[in-house]
């Protein structure tokens, strides 16, 4: 459109993150921000912060029972007489064995 008009280069500011969030990548005539500097969280609606990806809502956290999402993290919980198991998503029966699972 305007080729030849100098860039500023919105990212140099703010140790290189510009007015994003996190990732500031300089583009002609403007700027992107992207959030991939921050695990677990995506770029919100407003193009410039970082948002908590709600794992637990998209339906990937794995848990078996009760789901808590943080700001970069999913934790999983287990109702009463469960426990989490190795694999930190499943809930096992606490302390009982010989039995099968209820599903
Ligand atoms: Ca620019």
């Amino acid at each position: 459109m305007f080729g030849g008009r100098t860039d500023i280069n919105e990212c140099l500011l703010r140790n290189g993150h510009g007015p994003c969030q996190d990732t500031c990548t300089n583009l002609h005539g403007g700027y992107n921000c992207s959030c991939e500097g921050i695990s677990g969280t995506r770029l919100s609606a407003d193009n410039h912060t970082c948002e908590d990806v709600d794992e637990c809502a998209a339906g990937t956290s794995g848990c078996s029972h009760t789901c808590i999402s943080t700001m970069g993290r999913t934790f999983c919980l287990c109702p009463p007489g469960y426990e989490l198991g190795p694999d930190w998503k499943t809930c096992q029966g606490a302390s009982t064995t010989g039995l099968s699972p209820g599903r």
